[in-house]
């Protein structure tokens, strides 16, 4: 493997902002795509981390600290990932569940539909069905993509569709939702349209979703 993914992935792990900095400006000046760079170097490195996590071999600082180096590696990469003046293609209203602080997926998903052409209003983190439903109301999105990384939060996508539903606004808008704990199934017994694994596929769903005809 390319030296300054290793770095990358390295610096993650150990939460080191600066070597991330160091790293991926060594991996673009190498070539490489920022594509292979965000999934062999950031996204390898978090899930290295999160089975880390797993068997008790770090802790929540430990994760925080690689969290944080993830959010500046993703800011980072972010200008190559988003093609430059793409006209918007819909509107996307994006945000993790109530009770819910995960949004290193999220932010990815905002990223790659952003680079996709859509306009993004990100609602953030722990956000209340009501919000939810308040903001569809206002904005009047194409898509609303939801996410949750903990099994104790999933369920409250079902809350958020209810609320939506209860608004009379669940026609106007499709429902996309994700994070690692969800399965087509679950995406399916809330009454969501549809439920994607990763950014790209959401990408690729907000295309066939919001596409007319
Ligand atoms: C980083 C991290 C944290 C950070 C989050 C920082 C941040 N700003 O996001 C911090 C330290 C705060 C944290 C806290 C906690 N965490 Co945590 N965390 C993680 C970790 C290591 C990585 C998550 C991540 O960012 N992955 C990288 C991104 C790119 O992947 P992703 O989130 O899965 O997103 C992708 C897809 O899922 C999908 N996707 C995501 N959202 C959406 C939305 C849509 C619409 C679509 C289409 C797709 C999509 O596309 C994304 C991009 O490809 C995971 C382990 C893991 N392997 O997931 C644990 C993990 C999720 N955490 C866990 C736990 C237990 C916690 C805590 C409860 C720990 C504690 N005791 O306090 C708290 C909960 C806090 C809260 N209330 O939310 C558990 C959850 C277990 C479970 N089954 O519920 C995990 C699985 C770790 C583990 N193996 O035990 N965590």
């Amino acid at each position: 493997m390319n030296e300054s993914l290793m770095t990358i992935r390295n610096a993650v792990i150990d939460g080191s902002s600066k070597d991330v900095e160091g790293g991926i400006g060594a991996a673009l000046a190498a070539g490489l795509a920022p594509q292979e760079i965000l999934e062999s170097g950031l996204i390898a490195a978090m899930s290295m981390v999160g089975e880390q996590f797993e068997q008790g071999e770090i802790y929540v600082p430990e994760m925080l600290v690689a969290a944080r180096a993830m959010q500046v590696g993703l800011s980072l990469l972010k200008p190559r990932l988003i093609e430059e003046g793409v006209k918007a293609k819909g509107k996307v209203i994006l945000g993790t569940v109530q009770g819910d602080l995960h949004d290193i997926g999220k932010n990815l998903v905002g990223m790659m539909l952003q680079g996709a052409g859509y306009e993004i209003i990100d609602l953030g983190t722990d956000v209340p069905p009501a919000r939810f439903a308040e903001a569809v109301r206002e904005h009047r999105p194409d898509l609303l993509g939801l996410s949750a990384l903990l099994t104790t939060t999933m369920g409250n996508m079902r809350d958020v569709i209810e609320a939506i539903e209860d608004c009379g606004l669940r026609g106007s808008v499709k429902i996309i939702v994700g994070g690692a704990p969800l399965t087509e199934e679950f995406a399916r017994s809330i009454g969501a349209d549809a439920y994607g694994a990763d950014a790209s596929r959401a990408a690729s769903l907000a295309r066939s979703l919001t596409s007319t005809g």
